[in-house]
């Protein structure tokens, strides 16, 4: 293939159609882009019996185009992490089929029959299982990747291939500092501007987020997704895969399921600002099961008897729970927001806003919550708004 053994180019419409070719039956016929995600371009490539998709790292951030370059490094991390975590977790994890490191370009099965967790969630879909899959998930990868499982040699080795990339500095930046300041990255509905502005100015909120900003980098714990939002899930019933593992690093074992219970925790936000009574009970019972196939997964995994197993689980909820707070933050009033709440018109938008910040303060701010039901009341609470 001519492509592979180019220097870096950026695929596109056309060229993609080259690179794609091997791993169809029968030749291209059709490419779209699809224009979800804010990092990186990917293609669905169809010949007339098959398709696949190509996801290609590009040398910026495609949010905000060339005036924040990136390197290409994140393709990398993601086929190593796709790896690592699809032998923990098999079959919860979309493999790589080919990875071309001149390109940083990786190809996929294409699941077109699977959606986002996130849009099924706000299509007000239950997907059964989805959620204590990404339990089992969670628990497996985390677990096995961490000193509770892993033995020192392998963790050495595993630990030198994922080192603290920019991607995470992008997330230190995003999530843990720039909702607290003044920054030109963030973006937020004039409406909510006071909102946002107190945030600034809220000296408690600050510091909390400088105590977790600091854990973030340096509680070196396991190799984490990095970026577990119900967006990097693709659910069908039956089946539940992760993807977009571009963030993974060794950090936190409670930052994959705060974020997981913080864009859960949106989710039911916007919900009950439009009173779909019915469906804020169905992501109740997602949240609660996800936590608890967690929760009961590490005890299958490690051993039910391990003495120290109830206090390391009471301190990745109380941890979670204080990330979830910093993840439901920032989806408000920093640069990426979450559709759940973005895709709702007046006035039920503007209270889904209020309530998700109000729950994020609630969970950064509170004492530690020592159970899930406490987790996720903090989270989902409605305040009187007017
Ligand atoms: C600019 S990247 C914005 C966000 O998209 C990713 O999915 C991460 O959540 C990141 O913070
Ligand atoms: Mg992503």
């Amino acid at each position: 293939m001519v492509l592979a053994t180019l220097p870096y180019r950026e695929l596109d419409l056309e060229t993609v159609r080259e690179f794609a070719a091997p791993f169809l039956v029968g030749d291209p016929v059709a490419v779209d882009e699809i224009d979800e995600g804010n990092l990186n371009r990917v293609f669905r490539v169809r010949s007339e019996s098959s398709s696949i998709i190509v996801k290609q790292a590009l040398p910026y951030l495609k949010v905000a185009g060339r005036s924040w370059p990136l390197t290409r490094h994140r393709a990398r991390t993601e086929n190593y992490a796709a790896a690592e975590h699809g032998r923990l977790a098999p079959g919860l994890v979309t493999p790589v089929l080919h990875y071309s490191e001149p390109l940083s370009a990786m190809v996929f099965a294409d699941l077109n029959d699977h959606v986002t967790w996130r849009d099924a969630l706000i299509a007000g879909h239950e997907v059964p299982g989805a959620a204590a899959d990404v339990g089992r998930y969670c628990a497996a990868v985390l677990l096995g990747t961490s000193d509770a499982l892993l033995p020192s040699a392998q963790r050495k080795e595993l630990r030198r291939r994922f080192q603290y990339s920019e991607l995470c500095v992008v997330t230190e930046d995003l999530v843990f500092t720039a909702p607290y300041t003044d920054s030109e990255s963030n973006r937020f509905d004039p409406e909510i501007a006071e909102l946002a502005r107190s945030l600034r100015s809220d000296r408690a909120l600050r510091s909390a987020a400088a105590q977790l900003r600091f854990e973030f980098k340096t509680r070196d714990e396991a190799l984490v997704h990095g970026d577990l939002h119900t967006g990097s899930v693709l659910v069908r019933e039956g089946d539940t895969q992760v993807i977009d593992l571009e963030f993974a690093f060794f950090g936190p074992i409670a930052f994959d399921p705060g974020l997981l219970l913080a864009n859960l925790a949106l989710s039911r936000v916007a919900h009950a600002a439009c009173r779909h009574i019915d469906f804020c009970a169905s992501v109740d019972r997602a949240a609660a099961e996800f936590w608890t196939t967690f929760a009961e997964e590490c005890r299958r995994l490690w051993r039910p008897t391990e003495p120290w197993l109830a206090r390391f689980l009471g301190s990745i909820l109380a941890d979670a729970a204080r990330l979830a707070g910093m993840e439901m933050i920032r989806r408000v009033v920093g640069l990426a927001h979450v559709k759940d709440i973005d895709s709702l018109s007046q006035p039920a938008r503007l209270e889904a806003q209020h309530n998700a910040v109000a729950g994020g303060r609630a969970l950064v701010l509170g004492p530690p919550c020592t159970d899930f039901d406490e987790l996720w009341t903090r989270a989902t609470q409605e305040e009187m708004f007017e």
